[in-house]
């Protein structure tokens, strides 16, 4: 007789053969591995969601100690050998095959999900970005910091007066999308590129802050990834880069890069650090760009925040350590990041702490821009504030307005202290 979990053997066995027909050689990674279950663990302190993290697990969100998270069956008898409390939500495969609905017939990227479609693709971002410099070409301006590993190009618009001209005004940047499945953050620096540019005629608000900085915006640091998460109409939990197994970007940063135990040296980890600090062509080519504005010996950005999802918190450097000062952080500066970032937290609603007040990172953009650069560079974790799992990265694209809206005081807060 056929037993349930026969059923199932049978049925996975023809997923997988189904895959290996489906996709080329080796593109199945880690990401698609068998196994995986969503859970939760309530945490007394960073201490101990540091070691959860450490274990290389998938972390999905974090707020008020409970850490959501994507683990293998191992990784999870692990952790409850060392006494973690695991509550199993589901599984991995189903949650997102829910969430995704009826799977489009064809592989190509055409689209989001139904439902879904007022996302944007990258050929959707890049027309947007287009239309955004022939609607206003005196104020925006499209370039590109390089490509990804797959080759597409890394956009980047510049908003200002006189935006042809490079003028002795606060540079900020703005990032999204270093990890693929956090769509809302495209879309989050696409609102930032309409309110700026359409804003500009008619608020007078908006028409100081552009007059008076040069603002950037780079939509999609991961595009790769960002489309091999929507590929084929399904989405697929992806957060790193498509290089090889995969690069988390914001564990490659050429600072303090695999220092603390706050990344993995294995490839299969959702948090691989890559072979070397900037073994990613996007951060590679990001960080480029950022050295590039040092003119005259100064580094022309001020300011900065890479916007991510999900759990609704300010974050600020230093990720690699829990103190408060380090080596290049003094008292002064850290109550700096402090103070607006608590400002901006009472904005949008957000909670503000420091980054390892989460749990430890190394190699991350925010410790990178005020390590190298002293930028004053913030981390977002955009809405919402908790989910059950997977479903946090794809809220319905109905809360786009609203939950990109909600930001535009405290980027404000942060373009006038750039000042
Ligand atoms: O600086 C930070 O603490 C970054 C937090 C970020 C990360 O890279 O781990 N959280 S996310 O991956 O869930 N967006
Ligand atoms: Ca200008
Ligand atoms: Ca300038
Ligand atoms: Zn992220």
């Amino acid at each position: 007789m056929f037993t349930r979990s026969r059923i199932v053997a049978v049925a996975a066995a023809g997923a997988v053969l189904l895959a290996t027909l489906a996709a080329p050689a080796g593109a199945r990674s880690a990401g698609s591995d068998d196994g995986r279950g969503v859970y939760s663990v309530p945490t007394a302190d960073a201490a101990q969601r540091s070691a959860v993290a450490g274990t290389g697990v998938d972390v999905l969100g974090s707020r008020d100690g409970r850490l959501t998270f994507v683990a293998t069956d191992e990784q999870a008898r692990t952790l409850r050998a060392r006494g973690f409390r695991l509550n199993e939500i589901g599984d991995f495969d189903e949650m997102l095959a829910e969430r995704s609905g009826r799977a489009a017939t064809s592989a190509a990227v055409a689209d989001f999900p139904p439902g879904d479609e007022a996302y944007h693709t990258y050929a959707e971002m890049t027309a947007k970005l287009r239309a955004a410099e022939r609607g206003h070409p005196a104020l925006a301006s499209v370039s590109s910091v390089g490509r990804s590993y797959e080759g597409r190009e890394l956009h980047l618009i510049k908003i200002s007066d006189n935006v042809t001209r490079d003028e002795a005004e606060p540079e900020v940047l703005f990032t999204c999308n270093q990890h693929a499945r956090e769509h809302l953050t495209t879309e989050m620096c696409l609102h930032l590129v309409e309110r700026f540019t359409t804003g500009y005629g008619s608020d007078p608000a908006i028409r100081a802050l552009v007059d008076s900085r040069e603002i950037y915006v780079i939509p999609q640091v991961n595009p790769d990834g960002s489309e091999y998460d929507i590929a084929g109409g399904t989405y697929k939990g992806w957060r790193k880069n498509r290089q090889g197994r995969g690069t988390d970007p914001n564990r490659n940063w050429d600072y303090r890069w695999g220092c603390c135990g706050g990344s993995s040296g294995n490839p299969a980890s959702d948090t691989y650090r890559g072979t070397a600090p900037f073994s990613a062509p996007e951060t590679r080519a990001v960080a480029g760009f950022v050295d590039s504005r040092v003119v005259g010996g100064r580094q022309q950005i001020t300011a900065h925040i890479d916007f991510h999802s999900y759990s609704e918190l300010v974050l600020w450097p230093y990720g690699y350590t829990y103190a408060d000062t380090a080596p290049g952080m003094t008292q002064a500066q850290a109550r700096r990041f402090a103070d607006i970032g608590r400002q901006m937290a009472r904005a949008n609603g957000y909670q503000p702490q420091q980054s390892s007040d989460l749990y430890i990172t190394d190699g991350s953009v925010n410790d990178w821009m005020w390590g190298e650069h002293g930028i004053l560079s913030y981390t977002y974790e955009m809405y919402p504030r908790s989910s059950s799992g997977l479903n946090g990265f794809y809220p319905p694209a109905s809360v786009i307005p609203r939950e990109t809206a909600r930001n535009d005081e405290a980027v404000d807060i942060l373009l006038r202290a750039a000042g």
